[in-house]
């Protein structure tokens, strides 16, 4: 018996739910993973992200290479000791932020090197590298080291891509070794080729994982696109196994893609727009700065039990974020989390009883286009 495990308890149509195990905790899926890529969610402390509903994190190899380092981290104690979360946590492999951070990037069969986007000091990283930093950190679940083009490129150059990707997740593999508790996860490429991505599943599935990440989406297609890759992609992958959709979304992202069979996923969204005055609610996007606000009493949401909505109003929301109080990113960053995992329940609850359809059909019903 392995000491990590993926259990599904429920399906409904193509939407799953159920529980990864590992010793520092159980996930429930389908799970949204907050976002602390410097060893911080953003305004929040770890208690408070608990609060909201997290079962897991998300962490950075690259930002955490660079400052304060892994081998510092490790001699702390490790990323969990270090940022006082000791629930699970996920780490993305560098090679995704190398290429939308660093600058002076050299991309070789070996691995990438670069230039620092904090101090411009000159680093390299490889598979090899990935998984050794990972494993300093202490993660629970680990990226296979990946390389992931901009979105449009020719199919020359996402095939090339795909099958350098495929090499080094073998090279992972290898690397990773057998570590009792810790997963590692593959991470499946080929833009928007339903072939590629056909054959990249193939190659990851003979090297074998203990979870599956569809990489490469969301980097600028645009949502039809991305679901019509989501129509296929997902049943590409194992069914026993997790699968982890990179860096989504938007809250009618979130739901489009679980409906297509995706169990985790991360995003900045709830975090960043949670400090630059944008909250997300049932009904719609609020951005807190607009003038309109100014004299509202009602909370946010009048619905959620979030600390913003049930202790403070709108025009206590505006006030603070014009006058730059670091209230404010601390509040909307809050509501956003707990909105989000509020998401995550519903659909839950909805697909162990039989009833996404209905449960979509009511969460686009409640909510408008724009601004509310
Ligand atoms: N690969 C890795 N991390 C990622 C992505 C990827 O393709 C994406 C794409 N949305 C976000 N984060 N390793
Ligand atoms: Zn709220």
């Amino acid at each position: 018996m392995s000491i990590t495990s993926f259990s599904l308890s429920a399906t409904d149509g193509k939407a799953r739910t159920g529980v990864i195990r590992t010793p520092r905790g159980e996930i429930r899926t389908p799970a949204f993973m907050p976002v602390g890529t410097a060893a911080t969610v953003k305004a929040m402390l770890p208690e408070q992200v608990r609060a909201t509903g997290a079962d897991i994190l998300l962490g950075n190899t690259y930002h955490l290479m660079l400052r304060p380092g892994a081998e510092r981290i490790a001699k702390l104690g490790g990323l969990h000791r270090f940022m006082n979360w000791d629930l699970p946590i996920l780490t993305d492999s560098g090679g995704f932020q190398v290429m939308s951070l660093a600058s002076l990037r050299k991309l070789t069969e070996e691995g990438v090197t670069f230039a620092s986007h904090v101090d411009g000091s000159r680093h390299m990283l490889s598979p090899e590298r990935s998984m050794e930093i990972q494993k300093l950190l202490g993660s629970d679940i680990v990226m296979a080291f990946d390389e992931c083009p901009a979105l449009p490129a020719d199919r020359a150059r996402i095939e090339h891509s795909m099958h350098l990707s495929m090499r080094w997740a073998q090279r992972s593999r290898d690397a990773f070794g057998d570590r009792p508790g810790h997963m590692l996860f593959g991470i499946q490429q080929g833009g928007l080729e339903q072939d590629l991505r056909g054959q990249s599943a193939e190659a990851l599935r003979a090297i074998g994982f203990d979870g599956y990440a569809i990489g490469g989406l969301a980097v600028g297609e645009g949502q039809e696109a991305m679901f019509a890759c989501l129509d296929h992609a997902p049943d590409q992958l194992p069914t026993d196994k997790p699968r982890y959709l990179m860096g989504v979304g938007k809250p009618d992202d979130i739901v489009g893609a679980v409906k297509r069979g995706i169990d985790m996923m991360d995003c900045v969204l709830p975090t960043r727009s949670g400090r630059t005055g944008q909250a997300f609610t049932r009904h719609g996007v609020v951005n807190i700065k607009n003038a309109r606000h100014a004299d509202d009493p009602r909370p946010l949401d009048a619905s959620c039990t979030c600390p913003a909505c049930t202790g403070y109003s709108r025009a206590y929301l505006h006030h603070v974020f014009r006058a730059h109080e670091m209230i404010s990113g601390m509040l909307l960053t809050a509501h956003n989390l707990h909105y989000f995992q509020q998401i995550m329940e519903g659909m839950r609850v909805a697909i162990a009883a039989g009833q996404f359809e209905a449960w979509e059909t009511a969460f686009h019903a409640g909510r408008a286009e724009g601004d509310i």
